[in-house]
């Protein structure tokens, strides 16, 4: 009894919490609190020993001794994003996320089908659901600009994703992707200058967030984000910011898993063997749906261009 009432007295000088974790770094972490509070915490050892480390979307269970906060337990994770990292180890980069928006726009810079491919295959293979957002349908007539009714047709029809059209200058479609990212954690996944800045401003006038220029050194697709990081939004919604092109490589997706990743090729066949790969073997349901017109011709290419593709490491 007096042991239980010391015990009682040493918990209550403590004072526990729940937290996000917002960023992870070398020296520590950011938290994020309920109420909108951050602060800077460390991290025990008896973390490491559970879990690699603490990610970006992480839910912890953490303490305040001594003035400072500790990350005591991470708790169950879902919805994780993984890469292989440069000498070839499966990485987390961030916990529980419920949505990937892929962000295209259709001119300026122009649209890489390749990066959309290559991020909704890495967020089907992550098992997260995938949305797709086409920006700058305001500049539609130019000449260089991508079709949005055929990527709608591919990737909404055919593919099945949540395809939307959106113009931060028009307003088109910003209601429907404010719909779209309420009360999820949210990995907002594009090339630099596609407007996902923009689109958060957009629903969010007060945050306090950088707008860039589209820049022909940028259109590439430099990114400057070092680590994922999650910005709150309001106290339901959370958009994490990944460096987006890493963290969505498909380097870890093993070539034989790949085909599942596209999630139309998933809706034909059998085809007559098993293992098909859908590259040149006989009777191949999905190279016959490609010659009627069922499968998008360049997300069967986009497959075969990942699936030759020679690991980065
Ligand atoms: N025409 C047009 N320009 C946009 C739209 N959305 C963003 N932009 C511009 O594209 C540039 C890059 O936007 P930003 O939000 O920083 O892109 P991010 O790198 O993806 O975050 C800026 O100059 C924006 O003003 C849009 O819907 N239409
Ligand atoms: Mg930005
Ligand atoms: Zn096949």
């Amino acid at each position: 009894m007096k042991q239980l009432k010391i015990l009682r007295c040493c918990i209550s000088n403590k004072e526990n919490r729940l937290a996000r974790i917002s960023s992870s770094g070398k020296r520590g972490v950011t938290l994020l609190f309920s109420n909108g509070e951050s602060a800077k915490a460390r991290v025990s050892s008896n973390v490491f020993r559970k879990v690699k480390n603490p990610v970006c979307g992480d839910n912890a269970k953490v303490v305040k001794k001594q003035g400072g906060w500790y990350v005591e337990e991470i708790l169950e994770r879902k919805g994780l994003l993984e890469r292989t990292s440069p000498v070839g180890r499966s990485q987390v980069l961030a916990a529980n996320i419920d949505l990937v928006v892929v962000v295209a726009s259709i001119s300026s810079p122009p649209l890489r089908r390749g990066f959309i491919d290559r991020a909704l295959a890495s967020a089907n293979w992550n098992h997260l659901p995938a949305a797709l957002v086409l920006n700058k349908i305001d500049l539609k007539s130019l000449k260089d600009a991508a079709d949005p009714d055929t990527l709608e047709k591919v990737y909404g029809e055919q593919a099945g994703y949540t395809v939307l059209k959106t113009s931060v200058i028009s307003g088109q479609g910003i209601e429907e992707f404010k719909q779209l990212i309420s009360d999820k954690t949210v990995a907002l996944a594009g090339i630099s200058a596609t407007g996902k800045t923009s689109l958060i401003k957009a629903i969010h006038p007060e945050l306090d967030l950088k707008v860039g220029a589209v820049n022909a050194k940028t259109t590439k697709g430099k990114h400057t984000t070092v680590s994922a990081r999650l910005i709150p939004l309001n106290k339901t919604t959370f958009l994490m910011d990944t460096p987006g092109l890493r963290a969505f490589s498909v380097d870890h997706i093993p070539k034989d898993q790949l085909k599942f990743c596209f999630a139309e090729f998933n809706n034909v066949g059998p085809c007559k063997f098993r293992d098909c790969l859908h590259e040149t073997e006989p009777e191949c349901a999905v190279t016959d749906a490609v010659k009627k017109g069922i499968i998008d011709r360049e997300r069967h290419l986009s497959y075969l261009k990942l699936l030759h593709e020679e690991n980065a490491f």
